[in-house]
């Protein structure tokens, strides 16, 4: 195990060593002692079997050593626990989106990102938030794992102590592209943060090379593919204009072409026409998270992609 990069690394660590030192302790304890008996007591040496009468002194030593043992286990566990519930005023706040299947974070200042950039030496608050199923905001190297849990505002924070990059993972199965839920959290000096905080993202002239961005960050592609392969759902690929058959929500089903309009129902409620062969239920809608300027890009986008 690495020596870990956040303020609750020491704390999280102790916990598991104790653990594993107590454990190791009655593993190698009970085997020698059961080992030990196999020869002592076996028929050749002890050929009569004795009843036992209860022993007092003995029955209290195990109860109290195994209770004092397991009080040491849970202060350990408790003080490494207890300041991850704690954040403390005035921690850097960061919107954490956990989707099937990517991260996104947004920054107070509009500023978003697939990698969750944070400055050295101080506190990162992550907001939590799921659009769809449950996930798992998960960073081993900082020791901290939190549920991403749709309609929880649930809250994590730490304090990153070392300057590098680290795994994020999603920690809990929420669909086939599951294990892709990789990121990373980068920690940079407070200085390049602020350099990296306050830059604009490079304006890109074209609608159409604003309505990649837009897919990217949103993370539509986990689902739709760009080159005519099916994953999850259809490819974008040759999408635009191309007719399809649909099923309405009362189970009827019509031929549409994928216009404009189709493309924005698509988006905000995927649900009205489902593509024949795809499932429903699958994607969520985006109409809290892509206003009709950004969908107009994506629209532009799509017609780009033959
Ligand atoms: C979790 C997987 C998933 C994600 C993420 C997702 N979609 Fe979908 N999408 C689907 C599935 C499945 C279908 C087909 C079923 C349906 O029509 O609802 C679909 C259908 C569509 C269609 C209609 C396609 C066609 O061939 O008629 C469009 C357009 C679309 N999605 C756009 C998007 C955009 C834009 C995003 C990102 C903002 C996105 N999707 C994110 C799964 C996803
Ligand atoms: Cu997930």
């Amino acid at each position: 195990m690495n020596s870990g990069a956040s303020n609750f690394a020491q704390g999280v660590d102790m916990a598991f060593y104790v653990i594993l030192g107590i454990s190791v302790f009655f593993l190698v304890g009970i085997t020698a002692t059961m080992i030990w008996f196999v020869i002592r007591y076996n028929r050749k040496r002890n050929p009569v079997a004795k009843n036992i009468k209860d022993n007092t002194k003995l029955e209290i030593i195990w109860t109290v050593i195994p209770t004092i043992l397991v009080l040491v286990m849970f202060y350990y566990g408790w003080i490494g626990y207890m300041p991850m519930k704690r954040v403390p005023n005035g921690a850097l706040e960061v919107k954490a989106t956990g989707r099937m299947w990517s991260w996104q974070f947004d920054y107070e200042n509009g500023k978003s990102s697939n990698i969750l950039v944070v400055p050295l030496n101080k506190p990162v608050k992550l907001n939590l938030y799921s659009p769809d199923v449950l996930h798992s905001l998960y960073i081993p190297a900082f020791r901290i794992k939190e549920d991403v849990v749709p309609g929880l505002n649930n809250t994590m924070w730490f304090t990153p102590t070392k300057l590098g990059e680290y795994d994020i993972l999603c920690a809990e199965y929420c669909g086939i592209q599951h294990s892709y839920m990789l990121s990373k959290v980068k920690v940079i000096s407070e200085q390049e943060y602020l350099t990296w905080y306050n830059e604009k993202a490079p304006e890109s002239d074209t609608l159409e090379a604003v309505g990649m961005q837009v897919i990217k960050r949103l993370g539509c592609v986990a689902c739709h593919s760009q080159d005519g392969s099916k994953i999850v759902g259809p490819t974008f690929k040759a999408l635009y204009g191309s007719t399809r058959k649909v099923t309405l929500p009362d189970g009827s089903t019509k031929e549409v072409k994928a216009d404009d309009d189709y493309i924005k129902l698509s988006i905000n409620d995927p649900n009205a026409e489902v593509v024949d062969g795809y499932q429903k239920n699958l994607m969520q809608s985006y109409k809290t998270q892509l206003n009709d300027e950004e969908i107009k890009e994506v629209i532009e986008y799509l017609k780009g992609l033959k």
